[in-house]
């Protein structure tokens, strides 16, 4: 017999936007369950993005899940852009106004989302396979799946797809309904997190004929670097020791700049793509986070963009339960879309002016340089850039 179980709102997948979503809606006094494929101890290990938009920031505290957040998390008031020998400073914080990013792991946010959830007894069932989704065109949706104890049945009024780019929400959509939007980029990162302090104490995005480079950090005691690499290329065919050669090369580091090393705990390979479906929602299944869409990581929008739909996504819940109004939930697509395309604008900028292309000819190289100078040299760009950084205003 399967375990039955009702709710308001079926929540697939514990990555940042499953749990958020589970938190606000517990919070505005919401019923709702969370169905994840992978374990507790898989969730909490997964290292993935570090830079934190001001909004998002904001929104973590209002909500309460603050305190270590301010308390670990690096406040960053710039960064450094190298190219061609220059080295040029974004000031964020003096080029919009006072604002921010933080650079606080994702998986310290997951901790903290867990943390709140579990404390109140939150219904969050992990390593739950072939989980798939019925009804979602006739108003009564259901979320059925397998877990260690036999089957698991989930009615709910509406179910929130935050299963990530490969999860089952978006491809339980009939065919036809979605338009689907995409790019890929003929190049990859080779991510690793290493425990050595960082040379630096703001983040460092290099442009380099080898390729670019992004150096970053999570605390004191652990970096976190990006070199574009070969989208086949294996993590194992890049030994310790290149990996830092190939970023002192990058950064262009000078004998007093030797990077401080250290082991190597987690090395992945990330191919690079563009992605948006639209609309994202279909009946009462409603897309959110990477489900929905992928930015290049080149601008560090992933986990934010997953935040500011989240936060519309539970108005649109909170308005419905409260008021019996279903405004915001039909409004949802179009005003996440709206802010979507101009982060994947940014995200897109950004890659195509830090990366060497494999057919690059000389004309483009020249372009992506004048770029950079322009972005760097010109308060105006500049300004551009880091309004951008720190992250455009939610929109609900
Ligand atoms: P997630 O985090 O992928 O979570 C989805 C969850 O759904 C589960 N799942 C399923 N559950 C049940 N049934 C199924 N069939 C399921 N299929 C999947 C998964 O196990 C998982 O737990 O999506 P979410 O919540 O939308 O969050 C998105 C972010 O994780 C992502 O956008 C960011 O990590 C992107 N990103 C960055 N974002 C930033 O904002 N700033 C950054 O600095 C940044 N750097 C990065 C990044 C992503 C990277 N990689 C590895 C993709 C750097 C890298 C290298
Ligand atoms: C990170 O610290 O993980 C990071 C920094 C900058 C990016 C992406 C990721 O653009």
């Amino acid at each position: 017999m399967p375990v039955k179980i009702r709710t308001q709102v079926g929540i697939i997948g514990a990555g940042p936007a499953g749990l958020l979503l589970a938190y606000m809606l517990r919070r505005a006094g919401i019923d709702s369950v969370i169905l994840e494929k992978r374990s507790r101890s898989y969730i909490l290990g997964r290292v993935r993005a570090g830079v934190m938009e001001q909004a998002t920031r904001d929104l973590l505290i209002e909500l309460g899940l603050g305190d270590r957040l301010c308390r670990d998390g690096l406040l960053h008031k710039g960064f450094e852009i190298r190219f061609a020998n220059e080295r040029r400073r974004i000031d964020l914080s003096e080029l919009t106004g006072g604002k921010v990013i933080t650079v606080y792991g994702q998986q310290e946010v997951v901790k903290d989302l867990l943390a709140a959830l579990e404390q109140e007894n939150y219904p969050l069932h992990f390593e739950i396979d072939d989980v798939h989704l019925e009804g979602i065109d006739e108003g009564a949706p259901c979320i059925r799946g397998r877990g260690a104890e036999g089957p698991i049945e989930i009615s709910c009024d509406f179910i929130a797809g935050c299963d990530g780019f490969y999860g089952v929400s978006r491809p339980s959509i009939p065919d036809g309904v979605l338009s689907v939007l995409s790019r890929e980029y003929p190049f990859a990162w080779l991510s690793i997190l290493a425990e050595a302090p960082s040379a630096s104490h703001e983040l460092i995005y290099a442009h380099h004929q080898r390729g670019g480079a992004i150096y970053s950090m999570r605390n004191k005691r652990l970096s976190r670097h990006n070199l574009q690499c070969d989208p086949d290329g294996a993590a194992k065919s890049w030994p310790a020791d290149k990996i830092w050669d190939e970023l002192e090369v990058r950064l262009n580091a000078d004998n007093s700049e030797r990077l401080p090393r250290g082991p190597i705990l987690d090395r992945v390979i990330t191919r690079m793509r563009s992605f948006v479906v639209e609309p994202m929602q279909y009946g009462s299944l409603f897309l959110a986070g990477d489900a929905a869409h992928i930015v290049p990581p080149t601008g560090a929008k992933g986990m934010n963009l997953a935040v500011a739909d989240i936060k519309c996504l539970a108005a649109g819940f909170i308005e419905h339960y409260r008021a019996g109004r279903r405004d915001k939930l039909n409004a949802y697509s179009t005003i996440c879309l709206a802010r979507i395309w101009r982060v994947q604008r940014f995200s897109w900028w950004m890659t195509s002016m830090f990366h060497r292309f494999p057919d690059q000819d000389t004309f483009t190289a020249h372009m992506q340089i004048a770029e950079l100078d322009h972005a760097t040299g010109s308060q105006a760009a500049a300004a551009s850039l880091a309004e951008n950084y720190v992250g455009l205003p939610h929109s609900c």
